[in-house]
């Protein structure tokens, strides 16, 4: 074991969070910060996902940050959404431009952090075997980062390749294989509809049916980008004051006010329009809390589907038959792809994967689906997943894992009690949204803290138990004014065999997130707990 180095601050993770974070603890508050990363690069997400097709659907001028004005004008908007290079692309030269590489070591994972009480200070151990000591230990971890890889009997029999979209190497060559993939959400759409075109043979395995509407994507005028670029501060000035930060027009117009023809009239122009969001958020205000106005959009979007698909089985098969309350993602093409000669699709609902046999995969049918490539678009432990795969104790030495034994809980996403100094970005109960601004929003609220307990010399920062206890009543409880509980899916932990569900996020969109926090502040950092070394003073 090497000798224990001591810094101000340790960050986990470059991706957008962790990058920002580390900005502004160094060259804002001046500390001695080193950010760690297992990956070999920055851009965290847009790092490990280069499976093919991999774009983001947020509208590219908003999948960026606010706050480098100069960048806002100098990145080129090309495309309606930006993909995997792209995105990557941006965060290379965000690291670049603020030369924040030098205060990151990559390849290497956290595998330990530990509060030592008695000197105020987190313990943190690498998998390299290297120990520091720091004061501010902040965690950005990603909430969409941690693979859900399904342990599905004889996996490691496959003699062909497999890959799980979050793991993709470089080179993988899939032109004229016999590809399955398993499952259909946002990312699965996304490589059905790319590699379709390429493969020899594709088979997909679908669990659930999925809703997802065209995304219009596609390349911009000079117009548009020039309208974007000019009008950078009255779009930021609409993310901050809506709930999405998706820039979207978000409509309280309820589906029951209108004509038949309107609504569909309305469904269509979304339609053609294209976005996820969008479609769920700009067409009416009650989509995602009425359950008839939810069966309408539903409605619409099955006989979309019976539309496009010529093979009626298939497009029965296509149909969700459940409620359109999962995160709404869009596609290029995703339901057109089962018109082609070489895609077929088996319902695993009806007729389950039996095992991943040596050639393939064996369904209940007794089918056993010769394969080259499996790829597993299985999804991930999302939010906390990546709490639970290294070691992390407080006071009195409490295992975070055992902490959120009943469930992973928050003061304000980022907080925790018994957890000094442990400051999280997208923690669990943050915010459901565009995720830059969110993070924005957490980042410049950690910084504003520790700056505050720096400069007034208080040595601990900490959620008071009963600060947690009422921001999960009050997630719950919002979560619960709409449909989303009651589909099964990551947000809820639905995905994960064994995994608690329960509500992982903060529903109350972005505008009363930045002004819970614009009170914290104002009233004192209220449910937090500032300590000098041995006195306390109420937050
Ligand atoms: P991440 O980008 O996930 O970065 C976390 C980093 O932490 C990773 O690099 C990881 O290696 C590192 N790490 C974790 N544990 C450790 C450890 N123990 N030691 C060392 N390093 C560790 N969001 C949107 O708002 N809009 C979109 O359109 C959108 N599209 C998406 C598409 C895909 C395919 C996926 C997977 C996610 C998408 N998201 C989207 C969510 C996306 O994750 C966020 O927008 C954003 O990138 C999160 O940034 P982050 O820095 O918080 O976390
Ligand atoms: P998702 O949305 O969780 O989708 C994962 C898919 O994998 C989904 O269709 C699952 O079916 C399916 N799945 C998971 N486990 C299995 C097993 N064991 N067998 C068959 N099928 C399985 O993850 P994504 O990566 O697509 O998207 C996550 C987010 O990232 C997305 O919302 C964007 O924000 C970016 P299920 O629906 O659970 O029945």
């Amino acid at each position: 074991m090497s000798d224990e180095k001591h810094v101000d601050a340790i960050v986990v993770g470059a991706g957008f969070s962790g990058l920002y974070m580390l900005k502004k603890l160094r060259d804002e508050l001046g500390l001695d910060v080193v950010l760690f990363d297992k990956a070999g690069d920055v851009g965290g997400t847009w790092y490990w996902n280069r499976y093919p097709g991999a774009l983001s659907d947020t509208e590219a001028y908003l999948y960026v940050y606010s706050w480098d004005k100069e960048l806002l004008q100098d990145h080129a908007i090309t495309h309606h959404y930006a993909n995997q290079p792209t995105i990557i692309g941006y965060l290379k030269n965000v690291a670049a431009r603020h030369d924040l590489r030098k205060n990151i070591v990559f390849n290497t994972g956290i595998s330990s952090a530990i509060y030592d009480e008695k000197n105020g200070l987190w313990h943190v151990t690498t998998d390299k075997d290297d120990d520091y000591t720091c004061r501010h230990f902040v965690t950005a971890l990603g909430l969409l980062s941690a693979s859900n890889v399904p342990n599905i009997e004889g996996r490691e029999t496959f003699k062909g390749q497999s890959y799980h979209s979050a793991q993709w190497p470089e080179g993988v060559n899939l032109e004229g294989k016999k590809v399955g993939v398993i499952g259909t959400g946002s990312t699965g759409t996304q490589i059905i509809t790319a590699i379709a075109p390429v493969v020899g043979a594709l088979t997909v395995f679908q669990r659930s049916a999925q809703y997802t509407v065209p995304a219009g994507n596609g390349p911009v005028a000079e117009e548009y980008e020039k309208a974007i670029k000019e009008n950078y501060d009255e779009i930021w000035e609409g993310v901050w004051n809506s709930s999405l930060g998706f820039g979207l027009n978000e409509t309280s117009r309820s589906l029951h006010d209108v004509s038949e023809e309107e609504r569909d009239a309305i469904f269509q122009q979304a339609w053609k329009k294209g976005g996820g969001f969008r479609f769920m958020f700009e067409t009416f205000g009650d989509i995602a809390t009425d359950e008839v106005a939810n069966k309408y959009a539903q409605d619409f979007i099955r006989r979309k589907i019976r539309e496009i698909v010529k093979d009626p089985v298939t497009a029965e098969k296509l149909c969700p038959k459940d409620l359109y309350a999962k995160r709404p993602i869009c596609d290029s093409g995703y339901y057109s792809v089962y018109n082609q000669d070489n895609v077929s699709l088996v319902d695993v609902k009806a007729n389950p994967i039996k095992r991943i046999t040596p050639n393939g995969i064996l369904t209940e049918d007794g089918v056993e689906h010769a394969l080259d490539v499996i790829i597993f678009a299985t999804g991930f432990d999302a939010v906390d997943g990546n709490y639970t795969k290294f070691e992390v104790r407080g006071r009195g030495g409490k295992d975070l894992k055992e902490h959120w034994k009943e469930g992973p809980s928050s003061y304000l996403g980022m907080f925790n009690n018994g957890y000094p100094n442990m400051y999280m970005v997208l923690g669990p109960n943050g915010p459901f949204s565009n995720l830059p601004p969110a993070i924005e929003l957490e980042v410049r609220f950690i910084s504003d803290l520790i700056k505050h307990a720096e400069e007034q010399g208080f040595a601990t920062v900490e959620a008071t138990g009963k600060a947690v206890s009422t921001w999960s009543d009050a997630c719950d409880e919002i979560a619960h004014m709409t449909l989303f509980p009651k589909a099964e899916s990551w947000i809820f932990g639905a995905n994960i065999p064994g995994k608690k569900n329960q509500v992982y996020f903060y529903m109350g969109g972005i505008k009363a997130f930045k002004e819970a926090l614009e009170r914290t502040k104002l009233n004192g950092y209220e449910g937090l707990t500032l300590t000098y070394a041995n006195v306390e003073k109420a937050g």
